[in-house]
């Protein structure tokens, strides 16, 4: 067997930082397997590999647990012919810079918006996003931990009605700067002229709010959603910054 062959990633399958690393993995080509589990439970693997948040990646030299890390890891090692990061350092940077932004803030509001308006204390939409390919024992776990695994949620995220609205402000003045940057809306990148892990990290984290089709398809983004969510979904899908980030599903993913 190909050793790369062991890569393994360790994720909750909904989180949009997992599924930036899955893109990234997938688009330079490089085999894995994916452990999905249940978030709180995931504690219980990702504490024997000295972390706490998902993703995770153990590989045969190894273990990276932040995605910045692993795309910096996998672009460096990768044998493929496309590279996340530019090789000219004050593109480099420029690279950096975007995704630092990205991971930092327009995920973490990202989050908090979706979690407001999924509802963290629907049993039946939340079952739905953390259980997806984990563990029965912890879709076991889910059945009876659920109630306070909402509370410790919405406690952690500061997940309410006045932050949400406060967050999709910030998500709309990041979604104004990347607009700012791309020259039209059928061609373009972030930085230099081919995709980047700018633009990888920016669609990713992007997709829970733009929904877009070739979206790893799971339940909870096919499911129908409150129209105050269908509302936003599609006046940031028209954006030129929304429009960009589905252009990277459609080509890159
Ligand atoms: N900076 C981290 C953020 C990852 C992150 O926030 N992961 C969330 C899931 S969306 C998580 O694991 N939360 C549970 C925890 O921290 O225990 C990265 O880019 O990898």
């Amino acid at each position: 067997m190909n050793q790369l062959a062991t890569n393994r990633l360790i994720t909750i399958a909904v989180s949009h930082y997992c599924e930036k690393v899955r893109w990234a993995l997938e688009w330079l080509k490089i085999p894995y397997v994916e452990e999905c589990h249940v978030p709180i439970f995931h504690r219980l693997t990702t504490r024997r590999y000295g972390g706490k948040s998902v993703p995770i990646l153990i590989t045969p030299t190894g273990v990276f647990k932040d995605s910045t890390d692993i795309l910096h890891h996998l672009d460096a090692t990768s044998q493929a012919p496309q590279h996340l990061y530019p090789i000219d350092p004050n593109q480099r940077q420029e690279v950096e810079q975007l995704e630092e932004l990205f991971d930092s803030k327009l995920g973490v509001h990202i989050r908090l918006w979706g979690y407001q308006y999924r509802g963290l204390d629907n049993r039946e939409a939340m079952r739905e996003m953390w259980c997806e390919d984990a563990p029965r024992f912890e879709k076991i776990g889910f059945e009876f931990a659920f109630p306070l695994m909402s509370r410790i949620v919405q406690r952690v995220y500061k997940v309410s009605a006045a932050n949400a609205a406060s967050s999709l402000q910030e998500i709309k003045q990041i979604f104004a700067l990347v607009a700012e940057r791309l020259t039209d809306d059928k061609h373009g990148y972030l930085v230099g002229d081919s995709f980047s892990a700018a633009d990888l990290t920016f669609a990713a984290l992007a997709a829970p709010i733009l929904r877009p089709k070739n979206h790893r398809a799971t339940k909870f983004l096919r499911r129908e959603i409150a129209p105050q969510m269908a509302e936003v979904v599609l006046e940031l899908r028209q954006t030129k910054a929304g429009k960009y980030a589905l252009r990277q599903y459609r080509e890159h993913r």
